[in-house]
């Protein structure tokens, strides 16, 4: 599929018949209301599908049915090496899937089909992979105890996870929060984002296909405060992972607190910093990550780096080369087409909020460069061009409010402290960037900056074994890594009297 061409993504389009049922206990079954939420295509604003509406009471037969296939244990009491086989499979199946994945990912919320196509779809099945090979690797210990005493720590499964996911990495979120919670041996119940519902069902089913056991991965479509509200304030699940807003982060902890007090592990907004030093090897390349940080994924991305604090030494040249250069990297067009770098926003809704963050932008007096007038064939869409913001003030709210969309804000720093002071100054801790070809500034920085993820002369790099989250307000706890697999189970400590 990497070597289709437009034509062959509009036709598939054209002729997609997505599933659009609810999956509870290995089958696809209507709503239990029966209602349906129309799904719309954010590049042209056309319906692709009305997809069954899951409430409360779905949420009710999805999270039943995921606790009897635990108690079975079907799941949760299958070997080892069964399991991994079980997820390795799965892995393959969702490569061999990938253009249809990568399809629905496109349609749902308009992520060019090449990022899907080379980022979220290998990712995914690379994070079945992971965890699946975590698996026989979940230890517990023999402490040293007095002789007349054995006593075995033994970490088990929590039981029954509900995993809720944002929209802008459909199929790579659900895969960063299901696979650990399978890998550990519990079962799931899914809320995928009402704005991007299709990816999961079908990776659902493939679960399935893979021999995964009915009823441990559950997908139940529907409206954050319904769905979402009820898995998230169900009395029988042991564990919510949730990715998206740091509002709602925060009320999954309330939700949790009224009902049982289940586990509650978040990964929230971000205004991620990117600090280029004067000594910055080589000028260029921090320009293209910067550009990179900001409209990859149009923006819609919660490690985003939109905050770009630049030496004033260098600060002229650096704005210059980076009007010149963002044009070449990124520019709005058809997600299906292969050449496309960057798509439309996921709604009409996220497209009027970004709009209204340029607006403030002007009204806060940042100088505007980019923002090029869109191609007409576009205007049914809910585009953004890139845009960008230059001579801001770290008080003004585009460089302190998470504005989630393509706009960049570069701000001017006269030292390393005012670096230091200015990226730590926010609610949010998530990523930060530094550029520097001095180790010592490097190190020092690493550790002031208040942020769980620190990239040096680089930016949103990693691999599996990278904790992925925050400090502060960009959530607790961490996907990806082999913390996450642990974190999804818990200690029993075993004291056996041998006297
Ligand atoms: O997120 P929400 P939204 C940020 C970003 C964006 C803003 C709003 O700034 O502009 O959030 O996006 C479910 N109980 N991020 O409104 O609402 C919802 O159905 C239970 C950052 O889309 O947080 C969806 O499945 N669940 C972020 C999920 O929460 C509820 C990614 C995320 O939606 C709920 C997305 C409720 N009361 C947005 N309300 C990141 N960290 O990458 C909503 N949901």
């Amino acid at each position: 599929v990497e070597d289709q061409d437009l034509s062959y993504w509009s036709k598939l389009a054209a002729n997609l018949k997505p599933e659009t049922r609810l999956y509870i206990a290995g089958k696809f079954v209507d709503a239990h209301e029966g209602g349906r939420f129309t799904n719309v295509n954010p590049a042209t604003d056309q319906l692709i599908a009305e997809m069954s509406l899951g409430t409360a009471k779905d949420i009710d037969l999805a999270v039943t049915s995921a606790r009897a296939a635990y108690r079975s244990g079907s799941w949760s009491k299958m070997a080892p090496r069964d399991r991994m086989s079980v997820l390795y499979r799965m892995a393959d199946l969702i490569e061999k899937h990938a253009g249809e994945l990568a399809l629905l990912d496109c349609l749902d919320m308009g992520k060019p089909i090449t990022s899907l196509l080379t980022g979220d779809v290998p990712f995914a099945a690379l994070t079945f992979r992971y965890f699946g090979e975590t698996i026989d690797k979940i230890e517990g210990a023999v402490t040293n105890t007095s002789t007349d005493a054995l006593h075995m720590i033994v970490r088990e499964p929590l039981g029954v996870v509900g995993c809720i996911t944002p929209w802008n990495y459909p199929l790579m979120m659900a895969a960063w929060k299901v696979a650990p919670a399978l890998a550990a041996g519990n079962s799931v119940v899914l809320k995928p984002a009402e704005q991007s519902p299709m990816s999961a069902l079908l990776l659902a089913r493939l679960f399935t296909e893979a021999g995964g056991p009915d009823g441990v991965f559950n997908v139940v479509n529907g409206f954050g405060e319904d769905a979402g509200r009820a898995l998230a304030s169900h009395m029988d699940v042991d564990k919510i992972s949730f990715t998206g807003s740091t509002e709602v982060g925060r009320l999954m902890m309330i939700y949790a607190g009224q009902s049982n007090m289940k586990r509650v592990t978040t990964e929230l907004g971000g205004k991620s910093p990117q600090i280029i030093l004067d000594d910055v090897a080589d000028i260029d390349v921090a320009v293209d990550y910067a550009i990179h940080g900001i409209y990859a994924n149009q923006g819609e991305v919660c490690s985003a780096s939109s905050r770009i604090l630049v030496h004033e030494k260098i600060y002229d040249q650096f704005v210059e080369k980076f009007i010149k250069r963002a044009p070449e990297l990124y520019q709005p067009g058809n997600p299906l087409d292969p050449q496309t770098t960057m798509g439309p926003l996921v709604t009409r809704e996220q497209q009027r909020r970004v709009q209204e963050y340029i607006s403030i932008g002007n009204t806060e007096g940042a100088k505007q460069a980019l923002a090029a007038s869109l191609a007409p064939e576009l205007s049914a869409g809910y585009f953004v061009a890139p845009t960008l913001f230059f001579d801001a003030n770290p008080n003004m709210r585009i460089a302190r409010e998470e504005i989630f969309g393509p706009v960049a804000t570069i701000m001017p720093i006269k030292s390393v402290d005012e670096a230091i002071q200015i990226a730590n100054d926010s609610i949010y801790g998530l990523g930060a960037g530094i550029w520097t070809s001095n180790l010592t500034t490097a190190h020092r920085m690493v550790k002031e900056i208040e942020a769980g993820m620190v990239w040096v002369n680089c930016y949103d790099h990693g691999d599996m074994t990278q904790p992925w989250g925050g400090y502060k307000q960009s959530g607790q706890g961490r996907d990806k890594c082999f913390e996450t697999v642990l974190a999804h189970t818990q200690t029993k400590s075993v004291w056996i009297h041998l006297g």
